[in-house]
């Protein structure tokens, strides 16, 4: 049994839909961000980087990073479900398509969430939040026009953890300007949570989304 340390609003989820897809038992351990758990010493035993998701595996080991948990899951359970085998042609398109969404789309969407980190002035929030923004919608753009040329999926017919993860992020994100200007993307959003096993965590996410919003709108954030 795996268990997951994580909260529902967070990319703690993204592996959870990994863990539906893959049919993996877990347990959810709650850390909420929010209430700054993700501070304390008992979870910085777990993670010191403080952050969440961290899974423990059956074997207790404890792994982060969320591609990196989601692409050994993907590998040790998939049968090829998530993640083409080494040895598929595809391996490194959906490569290029993974590391595109972690290391250009995510950074930004941090920023998003978390301008107060990076301003050099008190009040500048909103300086970061839109350039932010606006960083957002460029790699949303990117993905938009690989999905129109191989579409829909980001190998075409197949589809793979690297639409898993669009999808989560863009339905966590549907809400902000402009987002839903991206008709390639959000197809493969709609598909993606329309699949069976997933249905019902991608109506859970809207949920969650609801409701993370309204705390922050009262004044909760992660420092
Ligand atoms: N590189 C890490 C980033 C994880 C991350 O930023 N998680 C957020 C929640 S979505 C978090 O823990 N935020 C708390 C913080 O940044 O203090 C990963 O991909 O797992």
């Amino acid at each position: 049994m795996y268990t997951l340390y994580g909260a529902a609003y967070t990319r703690s989820f993204l592996t959870e839909l990994v863990l539906t897809e893959l049919a993996l038992p877990y347990t959810l351990e709650t850390v909420d961000i929010l209430t700054q758990d993700h501070r304390t010493p008992a979870y910085l035993a777990i993670n010191p980087a403080g952050w969440v998701p961290a899974l423990r595996t059956p074997d207790g080991m404890i792994l982060h990073e969320t591609p990196a948990i989601n692409l050994h899951l993907s590998e040790q359970h998939g049968n090829d479900i998530l993640a083409p085998a080494r040895d598929n042609p595809d391996r490194g398109a959906f490569l290029s398509a993974l590391f595109y969404l972690t290391d250009e789309l995510e950074p930004a969407l941090k920023r998003f969430f978390y301008p107060h980190r990076y301003v050099a002035r008190d009040g500048d929030d909103h300086i970061i939040a839109g350039k932010a923004l606006r960083d957002v919608h460029t790699c949303l753009q990117v993905i938009e026009e690989r999905l129109q040329v191989r579409g829909p999926f980001h190998l075409g017919a197949r589809y793979s953890l690297a639409d898993l993860t669009l999808s989560y992020w863009a339905k966590s994100v549907g809400e902000l300007d402009g987002a839903t200007e991206f008709p390639a993307v959000n197809a493969c959003a709609e598909a993606v949570s329309q699949r069976p096993a997933l249905q019902d965590k991608f109506a859970q996410l809207n949920d969650m989304m609801q409701a993370y919003r309204e705390r922050t709108a009262q004044g909760a954030r992660v420092d």
